[in-house]
């Protein structure tokens, strides 16, 4: 057993689950009430996405977190009672909980407490198929592991799944934790090397491609996948769900532009993981070699699900983690998606505000057709620059 096979079994959720989920907003975390509201939604939706049912949610508002638990005492009545009036058996906190704190909390409460990373690594987890993303996930768990493994008091040596050698073998004086921790480290440089294999491998077919390369980019459950599909002729389906983080390595086709000069016009459409807001930067730069794509890709396409209660959130998380990836001057357009679903009067105002923006739907493919001009357009003239800014 590997270390994050381990780790999956401590956090793989199990369908017996009843959760509660607790939101918290102050100073530290979410300064007004609606932005925290607005991350316990996302926080249920990762639950349902993992598979567990929550069956009861509660605020409270804290301007500073208690240091040991997380919680104040008061609080973590109220957590007790409602956990055990509900008969309640798993605890979500929409907060990066330290070890410490989550060890205490499970203690004290006597069941199992995930905070906001747990839960993503776990769905993480569950959805990975391909190598890549199998190594990439794993990679996540133990960049997320290493640093809190004195927190987790050497459960790895404990369970004997470092595959380290026995007691005796070890050299004179080593803790547990440091033989664990040499693993993880030797763990985690093999996984980048292979990592390393997979992007150069690719870099290699791309090159061999010759062909202008778009990427889809967004927040994850925009779209993009559903839109790859709605631009591919393929019968050849990317796998598209209304669940968070359907798709977690890059997946590129071929897409059909149109005619120029009587000859047929291709680009590559690549299709990415999804962002998501508070994510740890160790966690993105797990995904390093699928993200790679974005900053090979010559335009990038960002997609936004127009009729997201949350879509100011989202084009400020896409913008972030487009800058922390260095590809924000990259030219790039946006495309608002699931046009289907938004009020006339919030269209209005996004059209007013992002006038070179192009709508669609990927379900009916409504604006597909404009899309695809728009690709074939950049492709005789690529953009200069940014079209947004
Ligand atoms: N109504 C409507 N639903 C859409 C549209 N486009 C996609 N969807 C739905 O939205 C959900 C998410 O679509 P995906 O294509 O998986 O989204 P994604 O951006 O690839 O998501 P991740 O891979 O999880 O980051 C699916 O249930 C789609 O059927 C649209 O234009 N209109
Ligand atoms: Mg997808």
């Amino acid at each position: 057993m590997d270390a994050s096979s381990l780790y999956q079994k401590k956090l793989v959720s199990k369908e017996q689950y009843r959760a509660l989920c607790v939101g918290q907003y102050g100073s530290r975390y979410f300064k007004d009430k609606r932005g925290q509201e607005e991350s316990l939604r996302e926080l249920l939706m990762l639950a349902e996405t993992a598979g567990v049912k929550t069956l009861h949610e509660l605020f409270f508002h804290h301007a500073d977190i208690h240091a040991a638990m997380f919680f104040t005492s008061g609080q973590i009545e109220r957590i007790r009672k409602a956990l055990d009036e509900l008969g309640l058996n798993l605890l979500f906190v929409d907060a990066q909980l330290k070890p410490n704190q989550l060890r205490n909390l499970e203690e004290e409460l006597k069941i199992r407490v995930l905070g906001r990373i747990e839960v993503i690594l776990d769905i993480f987890a569950m959805r990975a198929k391909t190598r890549e993303a199998i190594l990439q996930v794993e990679l996540a768990q133990l960049l997320y592991i290493l640093p809190r493994l004195k927190g987790l008091g050497g459960v790895l040596s404990r369970q004997g799944a470092t595959g380290a050698p026995g007691i005796g073998t070890r050299g004179p004086g080593e803790t547990m934790l440091e033989t664990d921790r040499r693993y993880i480290r030797r763990r985690i440089q093999k996984i980048r090397d292979d990592l390393k294999d997979v992007e150069r491998h690719r870099g290699t077919a791309r090159q061999g491609r010759n062909l202008p390369t778009f990427a889809l980019v967004g927040y994850t459950n925009a779209g993009k996948s559903s839109t790859l599909n709605a631009l591919s002729s393929s019968s050849q389906k990317v796998f598209a769900e209304d669940k968070l983080f359907a798709t977690l390595d890059t997946f590129s086709r071929k897409i059909y532009l149109g005619e120029a000069d009587f000859r047929p016009q291709y680009a590559v459409v690549t299709d990415t993981v999804g962002f998501i807001r508070n994510l740890p930067a160790s966690l993105v730069a797990a995904f390093q070699s699928t993200l790679a794509e974005i900053k090979h890709a010559d335009i990038v396409i960002e997609v936004h699900d127009a009729s997201s209660p949350q879509l100011e959130d989202e084009l400020q998380v896409v913008a972030s983690e487009l800058a922390r990836l260095g590809s924000d001057q990259k030219p790039r357009i946006l495309y608002f998606n699931k046009d289907d679903l938004v009020f006339p009067d919030d269209r209005k105002a996004l059209q007013k505000r992002f006038p070179d923006a192009i709508w669609g739907n990927a379900l009916s493919k409504d604006g597909i057709a404009a899309l695809r001009g728009f690709l074939a357009a950049q492709n005789r003239q690529p953009l200069a620059q940014p079209a947004l800014s």
